[in-house]
């Protein structure tokens, strides 16, 4: 239980050891007080096992927040498989796998993540029914960045309504910085909105994507002269730690909606972006289409089903800033607070499993 101080608040942490594959995994079940527990499996070479332990109980407590927010009648959980995703994982390793999630018998649902691709899930299918993320051809939801990118755009609006009174993007200048799969599709429904888009990358292919497809968006050389740029919203769709001691002093956009995970470098970054104020869009509420999408492959994946759930994140976005102003507290800590609300109220009244 959360009230025990030495407690994560985790239902359960399954370490899972195959010495013939040479898995060493570890699940970690957050809360399942919404439904069975969704969240993605990270392959990474942890310097120890005390690093990968700490990364699953932070993850899969982050998915259960997100799942909670993102409407969706599911709990949070992760895991982690130790190793370097090139030389670890094998069809044994993934397999091997594959049966541990099995073994829980549907309290934990897997995905992609970081170090692992849908193709991986293709193969962990053929040990569980328990996975989703998989290829099209296996009846999948293919990529996710699709309604990521959706979903971003539905809480940006819901951003900048509430700082300039509509939710239009019109005659915005919005920098993306990060034109990878989101980074693109964002980038379309941007200048379909009429904005303006600046926009970077260090892959040159990603540039040249931009001049062949939207030669109205402005490049800039690196991700600092986009902050420095005269920008009303900026979209971190690159890497984590966007937001830093060093770039949001530098910032002159006043909204901040991105995909990227983990924007913040560390907790007092909240507390400077409303200092300079600028309205911050929690990165997991916004970015929450992708797990909408893989969620609702569960299902049987309708994309229509699945763009509709990705478009209400306007209005969860738009309910969190206003309880943001409502309670005095920074976005972020408001979309924990209305997380923590759904999954005690409905948690409460779930009776199938
Ligand atoms: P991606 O790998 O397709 O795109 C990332 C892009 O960022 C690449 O084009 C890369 O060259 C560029 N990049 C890397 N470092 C950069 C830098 N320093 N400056 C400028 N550009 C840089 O990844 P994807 O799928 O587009 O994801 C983007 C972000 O959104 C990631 O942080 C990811 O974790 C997050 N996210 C993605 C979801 C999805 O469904 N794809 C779901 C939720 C979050
Ligand atoms: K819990």
């Amino acid at each position: 239980s959360t009230d025990d101080p030495g407690s994560t608040g985790h239902e359960q942490v399954v370490f899972c050891q195959d010495t013939q594959s040479g898995l060493k995994a570890i699940i970690g079940i957050y809360s399942t007080a919404l439904g069975p527990a969704l969240g993605g499996t990270r392959c990474y070479p942890y310097a120890s096992e005390e690093a990968a332990l700490a990364d699953v109980l932070d993850l899969s407590r982050g998915m259960a927040y997100k799942n909670a927010l993102a409407g969706l009648d599911l709990g949070g959980g992760k895991a982690v498989i130790w190793g370097d995703p090139d030389q670890v994982k094998s069809e044994a390793l993934l397999r091997a796998y594959g049966r541990f999630v099995q073994s829980l018998a549907g309290r934990y649902y897997t995905a992609c993540d970081v170090g692992t691709v849908v193709a991986d899930m293709d193969v962990i299918a053929r040990e569980t029914r328990y996975v989703t993320g998989r290829s099209v051809e296996h009846g999948g939801a293919g990529d996710s960045s699709v309604l990521t990118a959706w979903g971003v755009f539905q809480g940006m609006r819901a951003a900048v309504e509430h700082v300039w009174g509509t939710p239009s993007l019109r005659g915005r200048r919005v920098g993306v910085a990060g034109l990878g799969k989101v980074g693109r599709h964002l980038t379309g429904h941007l200048v379909d909105d009429g904005a303006e888009v600046v926009a970077t990358d260090v892959d040159p292919r990603a540039l040249e994507w931009a001049r062949t497809n939207h030669p109205g968006v402005t490049l800039v050389a690196d991700a600092s002269a986009l902050v420095a740029a005269d920008i009303d919203v900026y979209a971190p769709c690159a890497l984590g730690g966007a937001l830093n001691d060093d770039t949001v002093p530098a910032l002159r956009a006043r909204v901040v909606a991105g995909a990227a995970n983990n924007q913040l470098a560390h907790p007092g970054i909240e507390k400077l972006l409303a200092d300079r104020g600028v309205l911050y869009a929690p990165d997991y509420v916004v970015n929450a289409g992708g797990v909408i999408q893989v969620a609702d492959e569960i299902e049987g994946f309708n994309f229509d089903r699945a763009k509709l759930r990705a478009t209400r994140i306007y209005d969860t976005t738009r309910q969190i800033l206003r309880l943001a102003d409502d309670e005095g507290v920074p976005p972020a800590v408001a979309a924990d607070r209305l997380a923590e609300r759904r999954m005690a109220d409905v948690g409460r009244l779930r009776t199938i499993h």
